[in-house]
């Protein structure tokens, strides 16, 4: 039995699933997070003023570790600086959307991409009076930010929810789709992390740090189940789902993406390849693969801009035909 829903687990893969939670270690203040999660959703689906209740979309951003140890010294990491993540979710915002933006500690925020490496040393000064005041040439990139920021938040159309670990990144999406299930159509999940296949279950890891002493690391390593699966088929059937796959070698990649489109039912699979996801990606549906370019006759253009774009239509179609 599935604890966390009441069903009975009958396939092999719902067992593996069950298995990963249980053997997971407790999540740091989970009844904190479905709060959060339960205010914002219920928030967005009767907004104020009598507005029609908001899409909202799931965005996660950024890569998961694989702790190798349970007093953690050292971890496997996923690349991800969170750019794609982030940027997407200031377009989803201007599209009208509520985002719940799940991402990894430490990686890019959404509305800081104009600002410095390290904003804080290299935006603010001191002056004589010992008042803090921003530098000169960052003034209208913190402005910007912060009210952007701000905004979001306090408009309710922005939730924010950091992960590090494998086990900390699929406990709360698994949160975030059930809070979600009843939204049906006008729930998406955009899931751009970089999500870790392989990982340590917590019962055979290591408790103190590995010694180096004891000569080559001899390590196994379990697959991480498919929660793909799990989310189309149980967390939150209706939802309009997006997944990304990335590859290094471009002549595979087109086959991968449409692997996983039919794998785990997804509605669009963004296909990217790590030396060019900046300036294009293919987005792979049941019939069509659509090449997304940046304007490159634009300095500060993005790929996400048209990418998200394209989104929203796909999705707004989606409703329409879900409400038939
Ligand atoms: C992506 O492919 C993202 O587009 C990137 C974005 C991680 C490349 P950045 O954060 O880069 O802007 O630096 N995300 C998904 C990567 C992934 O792990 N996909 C899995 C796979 O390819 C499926 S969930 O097998």
């Amino acid at each position: 039995m599935d604890s966390r829903n009441g069903s009975v687990s009958e396939t092999p893969l719902d067992a593996e699933i069950e298995s990963f939670f249980d053997s997971a270690p407790p999540l740091k203040d989970s009844a904190g997070i479905i709060k959060k999660l339960k205010e914002f959703i219920e928030y967005n689906s009767t907004p104020p003023g009598k507005g029609s209740p908001r899409r909202v979309v799931c965005v996660t951003s950024g890569g998961t570790t694989v702790p190798l140890e349970q007093r953690c010294v050292r971890y496997i990491d996923n690349f991800s600086s969170g750019h794609r993540g982030a940027t997407s979710t200031e377009y989803f915002i201007k599209a009208g959307y509520a985002v719940i933006f799940l991402y990894r500690r430490g990686t890019f925020q959404p509305y800081c991409q104009s600002l410095p490496e390290d904003p804080l040393l290299e935006c603010f000064e001191c002056s004589d009076d010992s008042t803090i005041q921003v530098r000169q040439p960052h003034t209208e990139a913190v402005k910007r930010a912060v009210s952007d920021h701000h905004a979001a938040i306090a408009g309710g159309h922005l939730l924010k929810l950091p992960f590090t670990t494998i086990f900390e990144y699929l406990q709360i999406l698994q949160s975030i789709a059930m809070s979600m299930k009843d939204l049906g159509s006008l729930a998406v999940f955009y899931l751009a992390a970089a999500v870790s296949d392989f990982y340590v279950p917590w019962k055979s890891m290591a408790e103190h740090k590995i010694q180096s002493a004891s000569g080559p690391l001899d390590m196994r390593l379990v697959q991480v189940p498919k929660m793909l699966s799990a989310l189309k088929k149980e967390w939150a059937p209706m939802a309009f789902c997006i997944s990304f796959k990335l590859e290094t070698d471009s002549k595979i990649l087109l086959e991968k993406a449409e692997m996983a489109l039919k794998k785990y039912r997804m509605h669009m699979v963004v296909a990217n390849e790590l030396s060019t996801r900046k300036e294009e990606v293919t987005v792979v549906t049941g019939n069509e693969k659509i090449l997304v370019c940046r304007d490159k006759t634009q300095a500060d253009s993005d790929v996400e801009e048209p990418l998200i774009e394209l989104i929203v239509g796909r999705h707004s179609a989606y409703v329409k035909d879900s409400d038939l």
